[in-house]
Order: structure tokens, then C-alpha cells, then sequence
């Protein structure tokens, strides 16, 4: 049997506040179509949920933010990334907004876009918790992938294979508009890291992740333990007065239940798996932020609305939602 989820969270002066953020950035990787998911997941009715049955105060502006003011008037490759100033810009624009709502003590939920948004949404809630907490942030990043390539690493130089290199600073540049802004207050650091669901990692990211001793749990890993025994391990490594980001990029699940994204994997979790770690994850109290990535509905036709669906469970069962 599992504990309903206190009442009071650790972090946050109220259960009931979110802000939600709609990123409609897919400059991340070359597919469009990522750009229309916050529409597509708002459109599945997921703020009413939120809202009636979670019983949040949202606060939402309504508007599905794609930084047209933001495209650069040249945006040539740069270090093998590819339309570096654009996700810079933008990154930027939405690390301020997640860190506005975090510093005010909401819970803030983003919904993407694709992966490369993270580094605005965890870089804006890992300065919020450092001034409003005095703490240091974990995240979670459940992914078929890990996004750890550093510009030099990346094969094929989209940003979003590389959110966490910048946001553990593995990854830096000095040039204001090539992550530059990114300084000491945003940095996640590595211990405060882990993995779920990995399995389409490549090599020079391997080495990475040996080098640094992060913590990952792949695919592999909960076959072998299980998906219980995992959460356990997972957040015993994070340990309980943490406060937690929860990155959540759909591809982590099977194709099966998210066939519409970019870049799926079979292979990956089912939809109870997936959901049973947001459960846990909102066990813990400790949830101060989550993002959803990744979901792209102009992919699959077929498949598009399952995603979307798949997409509104997790993030129902990270705020709260219980089966009971
Ligand atoms: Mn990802």
C-alpha cells in the first residue's frame, strides 16, 4: 500500500499554486511539429484537470510562447550546434519565466517543446530554490536518451541532445548568446542528477557519465529490479530534504504508448511505469517543478493522440493524482 501524497509540501508555502509555462520551441532538433504540443496537451483538457480535479490555481497566461521576436537575423552553426543563438535566446526568455514563478513559490509544470527547453526551465529553478531555499535542486530526467553530449560530443549537433551538459556546466561558453548567460547560480550539479529509463546513449556520453559517477538507471536496470526498487534507489540517492525538478521526456516511454515524438526508442517503459514514477515522485513532497518534453502530434497520425494522453497522465500523477 502507498501513502497519499502530504498535503503540505516541503518546499512550497501552498499545495495549490502553478504556474504553467507553454513552450512552443522545436529549435532544439530538426523535426517540426514539437512546437504544438503545449496546444495539443492544453487542448486534451489538461489545465481543467489540473484545475478540477487536482484542485490547482493555475496561473497561465494563455498563451503559447514561440519567441518569433527571438529568431536571430543569421543563426549559422556554431561549435556543431545547430541554431545555437535562437534555443540560447529562448532558453533564456523561459529560464527567467520558470524562475519568476519558482521564486514565488509556486510548483511550476512546463510543457514543451523539446528538450532543449530544460535548459531554461532547471536553470531557472535551480537559481530560484538557491535564493528562496538556500538549497541545491536534484533533478530526475526520465529519457530514452540522456542529452549529455557537449557540443563536441554530439554527433549531430541538435541542442537537444545536450541540455544537461550546459546545465552541470560539463558544457560552457563564454559568448553571452551561446549559453553564455548560463552562470554558477543556474548550475545542476552532478550527484544531484539521475537517470531513469536510458537506453540510446552514446558513447561519448557513456564516458561522460562514468567519468562524473552519475547516477543512471537504464532500461536494464529496471528489468532487472523492477520499477519499485529503482524509485527507491533513485530518490534514496537524492535523499529526502531535497527539492526535486522533474524532467519528463515522453520518449522514455515505450513507443507503444507514445509513439508520436522525435526520436523514439522501443524498448522503453510502459505507460504504468512511466506513470508510477510521477506517482512516486509526488509522493515524496518534494516536487517543486516538472517539465514534459518531446511530445510532437504531427508525427504519428494514429498515434498522436495516444501520446498526447500518455503525456496528461504523467503529469496528473507527478501533481498529485492518485488510483485510489
Ligand atoms: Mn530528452
Amino acid at each position: 500500500m502507498t501513502s497519499a501524497p502530504s498535503l503540505q509540501p516541503k518546499f512550497l508555502p501552498t499545495r495549490n499554486e502553478l504556474g504553467v509555462v507553454a513552450v512552443g520551441f522545436s529549435g532544439g532538433q530538426p523535426k517540426p511539429g514539437v512546437d504544438a504540443a503545449p496546444m495539443a496537451l492544453i487542448e486534451a483538457g489538461l489545465i481543467q484537470q489540473l484545475e478540477q480535479d487536482l484542485e490547482f490555481n493555475v496561473e497561465f497566461d494563455g498563451k503559447m510562447h514561440t519567441y518569433g521576436e527571438l529568431v536571430p537575423a543569421d543563426d549559422p552553426p556554431y561549435r556543431n550546434m545547430k541554431g545555437p543563438k535562437f534555443a540560447s535566446a529562448v532558453t533564456k526568455r523561459v529560464s527567467e519565466q520558470v524562475y519568476n514563478l519558482s521564486k514565488s513559490g509556486k510548483m511550476v509544470l512546463t510543457l514543451g517543446g523539446d528538450h532543449s527547453i530544460a535548459i531554461g526551465t532547471i536553470s531557472g529553478t535551480a537559481k530560484a530554490t538557491r535564493e528562496r531555499l538556500g538549497r541545491e535542486l536534484a533533478v530526475i530526467w526520465v529519457d530514452a536518451h540522456a542529452d549529455i553530449n557537449t557540443p563536441e560530443t554530439s554527433d549531430s549537433g541538435n541542442i537537444h541532445g545536450m541540455p544537461v551538459s550546459f546545465l552541470t556546466r560539463l558544457a560552457t561558453d563564454e559568448n553571452e548568446e551561446y549559453f553564455g548567460w548560463l552562470k554558477e547560480e543556474h548550475k545542476l550539479s552532478t550527484n544531484k542528477l539521475v537517470y531513469i529509463g536510458l537506453r540510446d546513449v552514446d558513447k561519448g556520453e557513456k564516458k561522460i557519465l562514468r567519468d562524473h559517477g552519475i547516477k543512471a538507471f537504464s532500461m536494464h536496470d529496471i528489468d532487472r529490479h523492477g520499477i519499485g526498487k529503482v524509485m527507491d534507489m533513485a530518490l534514496g540517492w537524492i535523499g529526502r530534504d531535497t527539492p526535486i525538478h522533474l524532467s519528463f521526456d515522453i520518449d522514455a516511454l515505450d513507443p507503444m504508448w507514445a509513439p508520436s515524438t522525435g526520436t523514439a526508442v522501443r524498448g522503453g517503459l510502459t505507460l504504468r511505469e512511466g506513470d508510477f514514477i510521477a506517482e512516486c515522485v509526488a509522493e515524496t513532497g518534494s516536487l517543486i517543478a516538472l517539465d514534459l518534453v518531446e511530445v510532437n502530434p504531427s508525427l504519428d497520425e494514429v498515434g498522436a493522440q495516444d501520446t498526447v494522453r500518455s503525456g496528461c497522465s504523467i503529469v496528473r500523477c507527478a501533481l498529485g493524482d492518485t488510483l485510489l
